[in-house]
C-alpha cells in the first residue's frame, strides 16, 4: 500500500502510532490551514506553537528519511481544511489510502468518519500515546454506578507501579491533597521559567502569526513556549529541578503577581506529544525515590497527569457527542465581555484574564476557582464558556477542555466528573490569595456599598439552584447555613446579585466585542 499519513498539529512524537511500520513510498503530511485557527479564535501564542512546533517536526522527520509533504499557510494550492487538503494532498502523491491518529477533537474525527463514501478510504488508528485507551476507560466505567476519579487513578497506580511498595501506595496514602493547600506567603520568590532561542523557523511563525491571526485575542510578545522537543525537555528539567519540591505546597494558591507559581506549564507540550506522561510521571517519581521531592508534591503531580488526565480523555471520549450538550443547571447566558477585556472591577478575574492575555495561559485555581467560578456564578452557558477556553490556552484541545469546563467548571454533566459544583464566594479567594489586597471590594462584605460582588453571587446561586444541589450529601452543610439566613438578609442579597447580574455587560463571540 502506499499510505499517505496526516499527522496533526498536536500528534508531534516519532513514537506516532502511524509513523510505525511504514511502507516504501508513504507520504507524511503536516498540513497548516486557517481553518483550525479560526473555528475558535485561538491565542496567537497557541497557533505560534503549534505552527512552529509543526515545523520543526517535519524538518526532523526530513532529516530521518522520512519524505514529506509540508502544506504551509500561505501556499497558494492549499485548501485550508484538513480533510480536503489531506485529500487533495493523497490524490498528488498517487496515495491509496489515508491514515490518521484518532484526532484530540471529536469534530474531526466525526468528520472523517464520515468520509466513507469518499474516494480513498480514510483509516484512523488508535492514539497509544496516553495509558488507557478509549476502550479501556469504557471497560473500567461498565457497570458502575458512579465514575470517580479516586478509584480510577488508584487502579491506574496498581496498572502503572508508580509510586507503589508492592501492592501499597508509597507512604501508605493514596492521596496527599490534604497537604496541599497553602496559599502563597508575602515575598514567595519563584523561579522564572526557561527562555528559549527562536531560530528563523520560530521568527517566521511569529511573524506569519501576527499577520494572520494577530486580531485574536492575546499578545504574542514575550512568547517562550517550547517548540521543539529538545526545548520542552529543558523545560522539563526546569519543573524537576526547581519546581517540583515545591509543587504540592503551593498547588492550590492564587497570586496577584506571580501567573505561574511552582506549575510545571507542561500541558501544551505534553498536548502536542512533544513530551510523553510516562516520561513526565517517571521524571517525578525518581525525585521521590531519590529523596529530592517530598511524596505530597510528586503524588500530586502524578495524580494530575496518570489521574485527572487519562480521565477527563476517557470520559470525553465515552461520552460524546451527548456530553456536549449537557447543561444539568440550564445555564443559559452569554459570557460576561470581560473575559475578552480584562475590564472588571474584581481583582481576581481581572489578573486571571489580563495573565491569560499575556502567557496564553492560567494556572489550574485560577481556571477552576477565578473564571471558572465567576462564570458558574453568572449562569454563563456551557457553550458560550468552552469556547472562549477552547481559545486562550496553548494547552486546549476539546478532549481535555470539554470536561474540565462543562463537567468540573459547571457541573453541567449533572455530576459525572464531580460530586459537587466548586463554587465560592470572596471569602474563598481572600484565603487562597493576595488578591483582595489590591482589589476595591471587601471580600468580607456580603450586601451594601463596597462589599464583593462574589459573596452575593455565590449566595444567589445556591438559593437559584437549591432544588438540584440541595440533596447533594457535600452541600448540605452549606445549605444549612443558608437555611439559617433571616429572610430580610437573603432578600437583601438576591437584590444585590440581581443588580450586578443585570449590569454585567455580556458579550456573544470575541469578533462581536468592541476590541476585536
Ligand atoms: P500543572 O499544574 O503543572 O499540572 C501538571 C499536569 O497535570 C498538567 O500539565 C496537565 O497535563 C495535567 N492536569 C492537571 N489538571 C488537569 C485536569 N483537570 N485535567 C487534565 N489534565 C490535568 N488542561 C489542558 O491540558 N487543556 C485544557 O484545555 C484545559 N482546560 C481546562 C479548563 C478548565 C476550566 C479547568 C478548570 C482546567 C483545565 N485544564 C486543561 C486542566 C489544568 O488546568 C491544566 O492542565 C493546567 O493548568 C496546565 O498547566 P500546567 O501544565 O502548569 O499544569
Ligand atoms: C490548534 C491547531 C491550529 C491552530 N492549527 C493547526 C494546523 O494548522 N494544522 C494542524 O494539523 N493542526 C492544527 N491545530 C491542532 C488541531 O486543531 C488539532 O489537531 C485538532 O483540534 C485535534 O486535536
Amino acid at each position: 500500500s502506499r499510505p499517505l499519513v496526516l499527522v496533526l498539529g498536536d500528534q508531534l512524537t516519532l513514537d506516532l502510532a502511524s509513523l510505525r511500520d511504514l511502507p516504501d513510498g508513504a507520504v507524511v503530511a503536516l498540513c497548516e490551514v486557517a481553518a483550525e485557527g479560526t473555528y475558535v479564535p485561538h491565542h496567537p501564542q497557541k497557533i505560534a506553537m503549534i505552527l512552529a512546533a509543526m515545523r520543526h517536526f517535519a524538518q526532523e522527520l526530513r532529516e530521518r528519511g522520512y519524505r514529506i509533504h509540508y502544506s504551509a499557510l500561505d501556499d497558494t494550492d492549499n485548501v485550508q481544511a484538513l480533510i480536503p487538503e489531506a485529500e487533495r494532498l493523497a490524490t498528488l502523491y498517487g496515495c491509496d489510502e489515508i491514515r490518521t491518529v484518532r484526532p484530540g477533537e471529536w469534530r474531526l474525527w466525526h468528520d472523517i468518519q464520515a468520509r466513507d463514501m469518499a474516494t480513498l478510504p480514510w483509516r484512523l488508528l488508535e492514539d497509544d500515546r496516553f495509558f488507557t485507551t478509549p476502550d479501556d476507560f469504557a471497560a473500567w466505567a461498565k457497570g458502575r454506578k458512579s465514575l470517580r476519579l479516586e478509584y480510577f487513578y488508584r487502579e491506574r497506580r496498581r496498572g502503572t507501579g508508580l509510586l507503589m511498595e508492592d501492592d501499597k501506595p508509597a507512604g501508605g496514602k493514596w492521596n496527599y491533597d490534604h497537604d496541599n493547600r497553602k496559599p502563597v506567603p508575602a515575598n514567595l520568590a519563584v523561579p522564572e521559567p526557561p527562555r528559549h532561542g527562536q531560530d528563523a523557523i520560530t521568527q517566521a511563525v511569529l511573524a506569519l502569526v501576527a499577520e494572520h491571526f494577530g486580531d485574536h485575542f492575546g499578545t504574542l510578545e514575550g512568547f517562550h513556549w517550547p517548540v521543539t522537543r529538545r526545548q520542552a525537555l529543558v523545560d522539563l528539567r526546569h519543573f524537576i529541578d526547581h519546581l517540583l519540591p515545591d509543587f504540592g505546597r503551593y498547588q492550590d494558591a492564587i497570586s496577584d503577581s506571580e501567573p505561574f507559581l511552582f506549575h510545571s506549564r507542561l500541558a501544551p507540550a505534553l498536548n502536542m506529544g512533544l513530551l510523553s506522561p510516562r516520561e513526565l510521571c517517571e521524571a517525578a517519581e525518581r525525585e521521590y525515590l531519590e529523596g529530592r521531592a517530598p511524596l505530597n508534591a510528586v503524588e500530586g503531580f502524578i495524580r494530575q497527569i496518570l489521574g485527572w488526565r487519562e480521565y477527563v480523555r476517557g470520559l470525553y471520549w465515552t461520552q460524546m457527542p451527548d456530553y456536549k450538550r449537557g447543561n444539568a443547571l440550564g445555564a443559559n447566558q452569554p459570557l460576561p465581555a470581560c473575559y475578552w477585556s480584562g475590564d472588571t472591577e474584581l481583582r481576581c478575574l481581572r489578573r486571571a484574564i489580563e495573565m491569560t492575555r499575556d502567557n496564553a495561559y492560567a494556572h489550574h485555581i485560577q481556571r477552576l476557582m477565578v473564571t471558572g467560578n465567576f462564570a458558574l456564578l453568572c449562569d454563563v452557558s456551557p457553550e458560550a464558556l468552552g469556547d472562549w477556553y477552547l481559545a486562550v490556552y496553548a494547552d486546549a484541545y476539546e478532549w481535555v477542555e470539554l470536561p474540565n469546563v462543562l463537567g468540573m467548571v459547571l457541573h453541567a454533566d449533572g455530576g459525572l466528573m464531580g460530586s459537587k459544583p466548586y463554587c465560592a464566594s470572596g471569602k474563598y479567594i481572600d484565603r487562597m490569595s493576595d488578591h483582595c489586597r489590591h482589589c476595591r471590594f471587601d471580600p468580607k462584605k456580603v450586601t451594601g456599598e463596597g462589599a464583593c460582588p462574589l459573596n452575593s453571587l455565590y449566595w444567589h446561586f445556591l438559593e437559584r439552584h437549591a432544588e438540584t444541589l440541595s440533596a447533594n450529601p457535600r452541600m448540605k452543610l452549606i445549605y444549612g447555613s443558608l437555611a439559617k439566613m433571616k429572610e430580610e438578609k437573603r432578600e437583601a442579597i438576591r437584590d444585590q446579585a440581581e443588580r450586578f447580574l443585570a449590569s454585567l455587560p455580556r458579550t456573544t463571540a470575541w469578533h462581536d466585542n468592541s476590541q476585536g
